[in-house]
């Protein structure tokens, strides 16, 4: 077993634990998140770049994508906004003098938080095939390496073209047309592992694998259930919106292993009285399920449903919906004990869910990765479905569906047609605005290309964005994966460990921020995002970039496709880098919804793309309605002396980007390497409080996974559980356990042992 490289410093990792919180944000979120802005940023420039955050005519918070409101309030970001800003908008920089100094080998062992504190990347580095440091290399140079290495290849499905969710959707839209002219749908991105659950459940029984509700629809809502989401670390503007809905009436339903600070209270820290006051209870009633419980949860509440008086939308199932009888015989069937056992509820709580629901003509269902990270993640969504399809709750005011998107564009790159799966009639417009044959055949998602790199059919590995050795399963295998590769290249703002997990040859490219002036030989450009409820709008950064000669991430697509193709390509690539207005041009023609998408974009707020079910309930389904589905209960199994593992965020990082080693909301405080477990399953498995153990999963394939040294924490989380926290935990996650149908790693459900410290964690 090899040591392992720590996420955050041992030396350093030293957690304390307190007692969790019972409410969110206030004024100690206020002041956490100036003082990590002053560090990073300096005060002036703190100030002139926090105002601009999610404002008309400023820049899209690289944080979450929950959506701004019609008139932001001058403070629209939230702490960990203004981290993630600080983080981006830092004035630290690592430039070839970094490079120079120390090898690969030793930044390799250090912490991703140490990576990611040295600041912005400055100009190309490569690293050439036996070299020990990465070295400068000019643009031109780099590009050339990149075609080289294609060419090089047995054909265009040899390389992976991953994609992380902040991509605009400019650089997003070239970036796929130049794969597909390349020849190849090998499009993973971060939606692999996120809510592809949600759209691969949605599309099969909507027509429509995006959210279907908006902002104005939770203010009038009756009834919010929030399940498997914790938005006061991960989405802390939903709590505002939450508290609006609230104060018109609605009531809030949160089912979640983890009693979460930010569903109990809110303290909004835009009024005088969430500074100062108790702030505004959120949650009503308490749902404390246990892992992967959902589906036996919601298929339980249809039951109680349909053997109601007056349970059913019977006018609306009958005009709108397919499958009602099929799906209704087999909910009807449903047997209590094995949802009692699945879901470790007492029968009284749900009946009380089930008479809210019967009071409330308005239901909205928000969830996030509890319920898209499991192997039965997609039947649990579409019993999710069912439940709202029952009552008519689809394509109504104040209803409907909101999965809750992570990364900030991550809907958008999927709009502009990253992904390995593309719909043909997507295809068919590309290749006819473009005039070429674009490959039809199914190109891999993320873990299809971990597996490929692993057989040696993946030679070049190119990201644009993201942390993908971090942010996958089973790190180890992932990491050896990448290791097979012939070249494997980053367009980065931030130094991470994959840029130090290298092919034979590695390039890192430095590209732009959403905070950063962006400016070409046609002037200063502005970008395009899509929020998590299809709000389309521009976003432009003001700052001064980090370094003179940075390029965007369209114009490095644009370049790379120049270099690659050649000159004679017929494609104006030299003129969509310098003008962006002339990509969008060119999604208007294919990508429906965007028709006048340079006019509608430069309104105030930009302008919402079309969405049947919500707004007329049509339903572009294999049978033009809305289907109800059949998905017979199932819940995790752990054997007898093991818990199941769930690997979640802290509030101190952003995915793989650790800002901190606090989760304050949670006690915890000063250390990373955690694991929380119920005091009732510690006595049980012999875990003293504050002692340090091994995590060792348990899979299969029988190969050993060991995550070392946790320091056990007592905490109320469901019993049968555990947490701690992603990345340091995805060495744990199988890569062959994966989410049925949507193939997501099932980083929420992990069987594991405890067993002695040993040692194994690497210490500097
Ligand atoms: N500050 C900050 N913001 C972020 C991110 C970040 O890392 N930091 N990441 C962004 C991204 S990419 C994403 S996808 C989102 C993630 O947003 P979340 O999905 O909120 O993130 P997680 O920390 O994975 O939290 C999962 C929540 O689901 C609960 N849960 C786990 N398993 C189950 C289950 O089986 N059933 C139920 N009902 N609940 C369960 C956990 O207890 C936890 O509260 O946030 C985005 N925003
Ligand atoms: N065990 C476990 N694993 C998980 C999850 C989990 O809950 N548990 N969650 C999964 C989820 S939901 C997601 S979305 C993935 C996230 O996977 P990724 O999106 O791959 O990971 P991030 O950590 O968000 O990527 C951070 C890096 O992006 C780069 N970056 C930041 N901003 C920009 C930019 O503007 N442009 C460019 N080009 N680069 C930029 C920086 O170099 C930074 O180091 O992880 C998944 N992995
Ligand atoms: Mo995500």
């Amino acid at each position: 077993m090899a040591k392992q490289a720590p996420q955050s410093d041992p030396a350093q990792d030293a957690p304390a634990i307190g007692a969790p919180k019972r409410s969110a944000v206030g004024l100690p979120a206020v002041v956490n998140s100036l003082m990590m802005a002053n560090e990073q940023m300096g005060a002036r420039r703190s100030l002139a770049t926090l105002r601009k955050v999610n404002q008309h005519g400023g820049f899209d918070c690289p944080g979450c994508a929950w959506p701004e409101p019609d008139k932001p309030h001058t403070a629209e970001f939230c702490e960990n906004g203004a981290k993630a800003v600080a983080e981006e908008a830092t004035e630290r920089r690592i430039t070839a003098d970094f490079f120079a100094a120390h090898p690969v080998a030793e930044l390799a062992e250090r912490s991703g938080y140490w990576l990611g504190q040295q600041g912005r990347l400055t100009e190309p580095m490569l690293l050439e095939e036996g070299a020990d440091h990465y070295a400068p290399v000019s643009w031109e140079r780099a590009f050339e390496i990149v075609a080289e290495e294609l060419r090089a290849l047995d054909g265009p499905d040899a390389a992976a073209f991953y994609t992380s969710g902040r991509t605009s959707n400019e650089a997003a839209f070239a970036y796929q047309l130049f794969a597909r002219r390349l020849g190849t749908n090998n499009l993973p991105d971060c939606s692999n592992m996120c809510h592809e659950s949600s759209g691969s459940a949605l599309v099969e029984t909507l027509g429509v694998g995006k959210g279907s509700v908006s902002l104005k629809d939770l203010y009038q809502a009756d009834l919010i259930i929030v399940a498997g989401q914790n938005p006061g670390t991960n989405h802390p503007r939903m709590l505002a919106a939450l508290e609006r809905a609230k104060r018109a009436g609605a009531t809030i339903v949160s089912v979640n292993p983890l009693p979460e600070a930010g569903l109990e209270r809110f303290k909004n820290p835009q009024h005088a009285r969430g500074l100062a006051g108790p702030g505004t209870k959120l949650t009503d009633l308490f749902l404390q399920i246990r892992l992967g419980g959902d589906l036996a949860l919601f298929r339980a509440v249809n039951q109680l449903l349909l053997n109601a008086a007056d349970g059913i939308d019977r006018a609306f199932i009958d005009e709108h919906c397919h499958g009602f009888e099929e799906f209704a015989a087999e909910a009807k069937s449903t047997d209590r004990e094995a949802v009692l056992a699945a879901t470790g509820l007492p029968w009284a709580q749900i009946e009380q869910l089930a008479e809210l629901v019967l009071k409330s003509r308005k239901v909205i269902v928000c969830w996030a990765m509890g319920l898209t990270q499991h192997k039965h993640a997609v039947p649990t969504i579409r019993e999710v479905v069912n439940f709202l399809l029952l009552r008519g709750n689809v394509g109504r005011p104040g209803a409907g569906v909101c999965p809750v998107r992570g990364h900030s564009n991550v809907q958008g790159d999927r709009t502009m047609g990253i992904f390995e799966r593309p719909l043909a009639g997507f295809l068919d417009a590309l290749g006819r605005e473009f005039g070429f044959e674009p490959p039809r055949h199914h190109g891999f998602d993320s873990v299809e290309t971990i597996r490929a790199m692993r057989d040696g059919r993946v030679k070049v590995f190119f990201a644009m964005g993201g942390n993908f050795v971090a942010a996958t399963p089973d790190t180890l295998v992932t990491e050896a994966a990448m290791r097979r590769c012939r070249l494997t290249v980053h367009v980065s703002t931030k130094l991470n460990r994959s840029h130090l997990v290298t092919g034979a040859r590695a390039l890192i490219l430095p590209t732009l921020g959403r905070t950063d002036r962006d400016r070409t030989a046609k002037g200063d450009q502005f970008v395009t995002v899509e929020d998590s409820m299809g709000i389309v709008h521009s976003s432009q950064g003001r700052l001064r970039p980090p370094a003179d000669g940075l390029l965007s991430e369209t114009a490095i697509v644009c370049r790379l496709a120049r270099a690659v193709l050649g000159a004679a390509d017929p494609l104006p690539w030299e003129e969509f880098a310098a003008d962006y207005d002339l990509v969008r041009d060119r999604i208007a023609r294919v990508v429906p919804g965007f028709e006048d998408f340079n006019t509608k974009v430069r309104r105030p707020g930009g302008f919402a793309l079309p969405h049947g079910p919500r707004d007329s309930r049509t339903f572009p389904t294999a049978t033009g309605k809305a289907n109800f589905t059949v998905n017979p209960l199932t819940a995790p199994e752990v054997p007898a002396g093991r818990l199941l593992l769930q690997t979640l965020r802290s509030h101190d990082q952003y995915n793989t980007t650790i800002y901190g080693l606090d989760d304050r909301y949670r006690g915890i405080t000063g250390g990373r390497r955690v694991v929380l477990v119920n005091p009732a399953d510690a006595a049980e498995l012999g875990l003293a409080e504050g002692g340090y153990v091994d995590l060792v999963s348990e899979w299969r394939d029988g190969v050993e996974r060991r995550a070392p040294h946790f320091k056990v924490v007592h905490y109320p989380v469901a019993r049968g559980g555990a947490a701690a926290y992603y990345p340091e935990t995805n060495v744990l996650v199988p890569l062959d356990s994966t989410a049925e149908i949507s193939n997501t790693p099932t980083s929420k459900a992990v069987v594991i042992r405890f067993e002695a410290d040993s040692g194994l964690l690497e210490a500097r």
